[in-house]
């Protein structure tokens, strides 16, 4: 991969959520200077504009609650390709849309690192665990299933696109969360999943945990995957989202997760998910995925390294 070439992909998913409007997620993310913030730091920018997912194929699932599988199905097709090309050419950056659409950039992106040999880890940043099956979701919203799929838990096929690539469970960090469904309770006790909650975080501090993450993904020679889902966020400082809990991480907690996951130099692909301007406060959630993504690429005040001011 070209290590100083970002690639930009939006991805207008909003059939997995509850609510209308994460479709202009990418149109706020390019409108609040996304491209602009990664070239000050020097990278090449290339946006593929949207994706535009094939029609949907004809498919029922027999719990009635699942809401729209046919559209989600179709997205996770053309992400998962989108992701692969992209993950070969230089670091992928998909703007989102709802969360569904994770279940595709993530598999296309572990089967870009398969074929290197390496293995994929994933830091799932988000206050819900998204591991609902499609048998055990209740809302529907098949934004709270996209890490069960990729994990590989049962009953997804032969509904969703089979994944080239699963992501081993042991190989997925959830940090900041706070709300969890009793079957996702269930179906995490036997996973292996690592859980840093937001007692966790607020008892130990989010350096030493994500710190402990990024050793295990360093000692595997793994590389990683990081999707940022809005609601991670304290709802005070992120209102633009449709499904705030209150609670979340804190301006400065968010910007020093992604300054120490710049530092490990593990990272390969971002998302940038569940942000809905249409609930956004004059692009204020908009701007603050910006800075972050911008902090993950590189973006400091001080170098800690050679004690100096950066250029
Ligand atoms: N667990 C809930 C559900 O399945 C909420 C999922 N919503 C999210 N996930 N925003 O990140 O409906
Ligand atoms: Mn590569
Ligand atoms: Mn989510
Ligand atoms: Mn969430």
């Amino acid at each position: 991969m070209e290590a100083r070439r970002c690639i930009l992909i939006g991805a207008p998913v909003q059939e997995g959520a509850g609510r209308p409007g994460c479709d202009m997620g990418p149109s706020a993310l390019r409108a609040a200077g996304l491209r602009e913030a990664l070239r000050e730091l020097g990278f090449e920018v290339e946006d593929r504009g949207n994706v535009t997912p094939p029609p949907p194929p004809p498919i029922t699932h027999p719990n009635p609650a699942v809401k729209q599988l046919p559209e989600v199905a179709a997205w996770t097709r053309a992400l998962a390709e989108a992701a692969f090309e992209a993950s070969g050419a230089g670091f992928p950056i998909f703007l989102g849309g709802d969360h569904s659409l994770s279940a595709g950039t993530v598999a296309g992106v572990a089967r870009h690192m398969a074929q290197e040999g390496r293995g994929l880890f994933v830091l799932w940043l988000d206050a819900h665990a998204d591991f609902h099956t499609l048998e055990t979701t209740t809302s529907g919203n098949l934004h709270g299933t996209p890490l069960a799929c990729l994990t590989g838990q049962p009953g997804f096929t032969p509904f969703m696109p089979e994944l080239a690539a699963r992501v081993r469970p042991e190989n997925v960090c959830m940090l900041g969360l706070r709300s969890v469904d009793p079957a996702e309770r269930i179906a995490l006790n036997e996973a292996g999943v690592t859980v840093c909650d937001m007692r966790a975080v607020d008892e130990e501090g989010l350096a030493p945990l994500l710190r402990a993450f990024l050793k295990r993904v360093a000692a595997a020679d793994g590389v990683l995957h990081v999707s940022l889902d809005v609601d991670f966020l304290d709802p005070d400082i992120a209102p633009g989202v449709g499904t705030t809990v209150p609670g979340g991480a804190t301006l400065r907690e968010a910007h020093l997760a992604m300054e120490i996951l710049h530092d490990s130099g593990l990272v390969r692909s971002l998302d940038l998910v569940e942000l809905n301007p249409f609930l956004d406060e004059r692009g204020r959630t908009a701007h603050l995925l910006v800075d972050l993504a911008a902090s993950l690429m590189g973006r400091r005040i001080f170098d800690r390294q050679t004690r100096s001011f950066l250029q």
